[in-house]
C-alpha cells in the first residue's frame, strides 16, 4: 500500500549556486553540504566524474577576498601555522619531557597516524628522537578497518591522551576534526584546557568556529562548540590555536576522507617541514615559506588530475568490478602503501562496501607499518595487509573480472614489482600500475611492467621541487587523489550514491545517525519525526517500534545498526512505498542497484501523487 508523500525535499538544483552563499543549506555546516558541481554525479560518466572531483579538488585553493569564510590560503590560517611550526620547532630543540600528539577519528585519526610516522622516521634517519605520537579512536584496529563507533566516546579520548604523554611536562596536542564534531575529540581538546601548565591544544578543522557542533555530548558538560569557544579566546593570547580554513562541501556530501583528509596532510606537513627546516637548516619560518609551501600543493593537483582520461579508465575497471560482485586489489609498495590500506578501509562506512570489495595490501604487510599495538592480523583485523596474503588468500581466485591496481614509485625496488606483476598477469589481464618518478629516471623493469599491464598512469615530476617541500609528499598526496577518485567513482558506477549523498552509509556513530536521518527528510520530503522513527524500524527490522526501542540511547541505536544491511535505503523505501520491513527488503533484493531502488520509489511515489 502506498501512503502520500510530500516531494518538496527533491527541490530543482541549479549548479550555479555558490556554496558560499548565506542561503545555501543555511542549516548545515560546510563539510555537510552537498557540492553544487557534484549535483548530478551519479548519472555522470566516468571521465566527467573526474572532472568534477578535480574542481571539487580546486575549491580547496581558490582565494576569495572578502569572502565569507577562511580558506586554506587565508591570511590568518598562515599566520596560526606559522605559530604552530614554532612550537614544534621547540620541541625539536629541546625533546627532553616534550611530546607532540596527533589525534583523531577514522581517516583523521589514520592521517594522524601517517603523518606522525613520516615525521618520526624522518627524524630518526637524522638521529634524532622521535618526538611525535599519535592516537587514533579505537586503536590501531580502527587504522585499517572501518571502526566508527569510538568516535563517540570523549572519555576514552582524554584517557588515551593522559596515558600516552604521562610524564610529559610539555605536549603540543593536535585534534584533528574535519566536521569540528567528533566527541572523542573534543573529550582530548576539554582534557587539554583543563591542564594547561602541561598543554597547547591545536584544532584543526574545516568549518568556521561557529559551525561547530553543538549537540550535548551524553554525560559530559561540555558540546564541540564550547570548546572550540574556549580554545578561541585561549588563541588570543596564543595559548591554543585553531586552524580552520572551509574546503567547500565534499564531493560526496560529508566523505571528509577526501577534501578534508587531503588538507589535513596539507596543513600537518607544512606545519612539520617549516619546523624541520628551522631546526636542521636553519632556515626561518617566514609568512612566505608557509603561503608558498601551500601553493606548491596546488601544483600537485593539476599534475595529478592532468591525466584524467587515465583516471577515469582506472574507475572504470573498477566499476565494472564492483557491478558484478567481484573485487578490486591495490597492490602497493613503501610509503604509498600505506595510503592504499586507508583508501580501502574507508569505502566501509561510506559505501556500505564488503571488505573483500577494495582491498588493500602493501609489501611486508604489519611489519612495514611501525604501528604502535603491532600486528594487527593478531588484534582480528579482517583480513591480512601483506602481498603475501594476497599471494595467499586472493591470487588463486583471481579472474579477469578483478581489477588489480600497482602503485609503485621510482624509489620501490622495481623488479620485485615486476615479479608480483607477472604472477598476477598469469591469472588476470585486467591489471593496470600507477607509477610515479622524477624527471630523467629510467628504469628497465619499468617497461616490462608496462607491457603486462593494460593500463599505466605515469606520473613525471619535475626535478625541481620546491626546498620546502619533499617530492615524496607530493607523490602521496597524488596517489591519495588517484585512489579516492577510483574507489568513489567505482562504488558511483555501481550504484551506491544518489545524486551526491552516499546513500548506503553505515550508520554506526552519531554523527552518521543525523547524517542518515536528515537524508531521509530530504529523499522524502517527510518531518523529522518520521524520518528517525523508519530509521530505527530499519536498525531494530521490526514494523512497529516498541517501548523499549524508543527509550534506548542513541549508542544502543548505532551499535544495533552495525549488524543490518542496506538501513538507509530500506527505512528510505519504508517511508516512501508504505512497505513492511519484509516487503522493502524483498523490493531491495529484486533491484540491487540501490541507486536504481531508490529511484523507482521516487518515480513511483511522484505518479502517485500526481494522479490524486
Ligand atoms: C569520512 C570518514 C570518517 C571520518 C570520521 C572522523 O569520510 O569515513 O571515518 O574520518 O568520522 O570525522 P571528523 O570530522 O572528526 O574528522
Amino acid at each position: 500500500m502506498a501512503t502520500v508523500v510530500k516531494t518538496e525535499g527533491i527541490k530543482a538544483f541549479s549548479a550555479t549556486h555558490d556554496w558560499e552563499s548565506a542561503d545555501y543549506e543555511p542549516t548545515l555546516p560546510v563539510s555537510e553540504m552537498s557540492n553544487p558541481i557534484t549535483h548530478n554525479i551519479d548519472r555522470a560518466p566516468a571521465s566527467s566524474i573526474v572532472k568534477m572531483l578535480q574542481d571539487c579538488d580546486a575549491q580547496m585553493f581558490q582565494e576569495k577576498s572578502g569572502a565569507a569564510y577562511e580558506r586554506l590560503l587565508s591570511d590568518q590560517v598562515a599566520k596560526s601555522l606559522m605559530e604552530v611550526a614554532k612550537r614544534v620547532q621547540l620541541i625539536l630543540k629541546d625533546p627532553q619531557d616534550s611530546l607532540i600528539v596527533l589525534s583523531g577519528c577514522g581517516t583523521s585519526g589514520r592521517l594522524a597516524f601517517f603523518i606522525t610516522s613520516g615525521f618520526n622516521r624522518e627524524l630518526r634517519r637524522l638521529n634524532h628522537s622521535a618526538v611525535c605520537s599519535y592516537i587514533i579512536a579505537g586503536g590501531d584496529r580502527a587504522l585499517f578497518s572501518s571502526q566508527e563507533s569510538p568516535e563517540d566516546d570523549p572519555i576514552s579520548g582524554a584517557l588515551s591522551l593522559k596515558k600516552v604523554s604521562e610524564g610529559k611536562k610539555r605536549v603540543l596536542f593536535i585534534g584533528i576534526s574535519c566536521g569540528l564534531s567528533a566527541p572523542f575529540v573534543a573529550g582530548q581538546l576539554d582534557f587539554c584546557l583543563q591542564h594547561p601548565d602541561i598543554y597547547t591544544p591545536v584544532l584543526v578543522g574545516f568549518n568556521p568556529a561557529h559551525q561547530a557542533r553543538n549537540e550535548p555530548i551524553p554525560g559530559c558538560t561540555f558540546t564541540f562548540r564550547s570548546v572550540v569557544t574556549k580554545m578561541r579566546e585561549l588563541a588570543k593570547m596564543q595559548k591554543a590555536f585553531l586552524i580552520n580554513p572551509a574546503l567547500g562541501p565534499e564531493a560526496i556530501s560529508g566523505s571528509s576522507r577526501m577534501k578534508g583528509g587531503s588538507a589535513t596532510k596539507i596543513l600537518l606537513e607544512v606545519v612539520f617541514s617549516a619546523a624541520h627546516a628551522a631546526n636542521f637548516s636553519r632556515t626561518p619560518i617566514t609568512y612566505n615559506g608557509i603561503l608558498q609551501h601551500m601553493r606548491s600543493y596546488g601544483e600537485v593537483l593539476d599534475i595529478t588530475y592532468s591525466q584524467t582520461e587515465g583516471i577515469a579508465a582506472l574507475m572504470e575497471a573498477a566499476g565494472r568490478s564492483l557491478q558484478c560482485g567481484r573485487g578490486v586489489c591495490y597492490l602497493s609498495w613503501g610509503f604509498l602503501g600505506l595510503l592504499s590500506l586507508i583508501d580501502a578501509s574507508e569505502c566501509k562506512p561510506t559505501f556500505g562496501a564488503d571488505y573483500k570489495d577494495i582491498r588493500g595490501f602493501v609489501g611486508g604487510g604489519c611489519k612495514e607499518l611501525c604501528n604502535k599495538e603491532g600486528d594487527l592480523n593478531l588484534m582480528g583485523a579482517e583480513s591480512g595487509i601483506a602481498h603475501s596474503d594476497f599471494l595467499h588468500d586472493v591470487l588463486p581466485c583471481l579472474t579477469d573480472k578483478d581489477t588489480v591496481l600497482l602503485l609503485y614509485s621510482h624509489s620501490d625496488d622495481v623488479d620485485e614489482v615486476a615479479k608480483l606483476a607477472r604472477r598476477v598477469r598469469e591469472k588476470t589481464s585486467n591489471m593496470h600500475a600507477v607509477y610515479h618518478q622524477t624527471d630523467g629516471d629510467t628504469v628497465s623493469a619499468h617497461d616490462e611492467i608496462n607491457k603486462l599491464c593494460s593500463s599505466t598512469l605515469n606520473f613525471i615530476w619535475p626535478q625541481s621541487t620546491p626546498a620546502s617541500m619533499g617530492l615524496q609528499h607530493m607523490w602521496e598526496l597524488s596517489t591519495k587523489l588517484l585512489l579516492n577518485a577510483v574507489s568513489t567513482g567505482a562504488h558511483i558506477l555501481k550504484g551506491k550514491v544518489y545524486q551526491n549523498y552516499m546513500i548506503d552509509l553505515q550508520v554506526t556513530n552519531s554523527k552518521l545517525y543525523h547524517r542518515a536521518a536528515r537524508l531521509l527528510q530530504r529523499l522524502s520530503g517527510h518531518p523529522k519525526s518520521l524520518c528517525e522513527e523508519a530509521l530505527l524500524k530499519a536498525i531494530y527490522q521490526v514494523d512497529k517500534l516498541t517501548e523499549d526501542i524508543v527509550t534506548c540511547n542513541l549508542i544502543k541505536h548505532t551499535h544495533t545498526a552495525r549488524k543490518v544491511k542496506k538501513v538507509v535505503p530500506l527505512a528510505l523505501v519504508c517511508l516512501l512505498t508504505g512497505y513492511s520491513i519484509k516487503e522493502a527488503q524483498s523490493h531491495l533484493e529484486q533491484k540491487p542497484i540501490v541507486r536504481e531502488a531508490v529511484e523507482a520509489c521516487l518515480r513511483e511515489q511522484t505518479l502517485f501523487s500526481g494522479s490524486l
